[in-house]
């Protein structure tokens, strides 16, 4: 019989430096990589439209519902489609966002409740949930400082600071009520300093006897 492989998800605000960590686990402990909104065709899509500056252009602005269901329609299919058959196939899945994000986003960032958010998240998910995420906490100053100079701030980047404090908020509440399932590190750090700590993370999480 094969075990079931470990979904590690890597949460934080813009520029905390989940892509460059997702990519040094995954490589690390040859497991597959993934990101949301995305994954799949019709998750790049959905990505794609959700995350355009355009998005909500003419004086129409994108119901906070609407940008919920169209997360959580990127979610279903990436789940069923990719995350699920690669956890069964026995391997591990590192993905940069999952549910989390949609919590602190949808429901702390927009003003969504918490629990009708995480209800809807179990339901997109099929009751998946990371056995490990990983806050990359960081000030939303230092991170939106970390953008590329010369690169246009997509829809949800382009929020005002208000926004990406209760993002930043709303992460820490996750993480500080499930401290099984979350650990929290200091993203500040440099690149090295914080890839040791997340190893460091992982195999905490194997010794404590995690999926495998
Ligand atoms: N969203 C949502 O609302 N609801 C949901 O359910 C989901 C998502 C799933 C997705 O964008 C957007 O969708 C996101 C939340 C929303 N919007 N926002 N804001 P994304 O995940 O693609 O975008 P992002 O979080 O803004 O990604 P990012 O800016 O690319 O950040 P990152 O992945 O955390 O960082 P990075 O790409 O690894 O690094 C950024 C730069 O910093 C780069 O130049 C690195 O070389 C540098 N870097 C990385 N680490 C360090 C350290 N430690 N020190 C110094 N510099 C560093």
């Amino acid at each position: 019989m094969t075990c079931r492989g470990v979904l590690i998800a890597f949460e934080g605000g813009e520029g905390a430096g989940k892509s460059t960590q997702a990519r040094l686990l995954a490589d690390a402990i040859d497991a597959e990589l993934t990101r949301e909104p995305g994954g799949t065709d019709l998750g790049d899509r959905i990505r794609e439209w959700l995350l355009h500056p355009d998005a909500h252009d003419e004086g129409r602005s994108l119901d906070p519902r609407t940008e919920l269901m169209l997360m959580l329609a990127a979610r279903a299919q990436h789940v069923s489609e990719r995350i699920g058959p690669v956890l069964e196939s026995g391997r591990d899945v590192v993905v940069d966002r999952f549910s989390a994000s949609t919590l602190a986003y949808q429901g702390y960032g927009r003003g969504l409740p918490i629990e009708e958010v995480r209800r809807a998240c179990s339901l997109a998910s099929g009751d998946l949930w990371p056995d490990l995420n990983i806050l990359l906490d960081v000030a939303p100053a230092i991170g939106a400082g970390r953008a590329a100079p010369c690169s246009l701030p997509d829809r949800i980047e382009a929020e005002g600071e208000g926004f990406h404090e209760r993002v930043a908020l709303g992460f820490r509440a996750l993480a500080a009520a499930d401290s099984d399932r979350w650990v929290v590190i200091d993203a500040s750090l440099d690149v090295g300093a914080v890839a040791r700590a997340v190893r460091e993370a992982v195999s905490t999480l194997r010794r404590r006897g995690g999926p495998r």
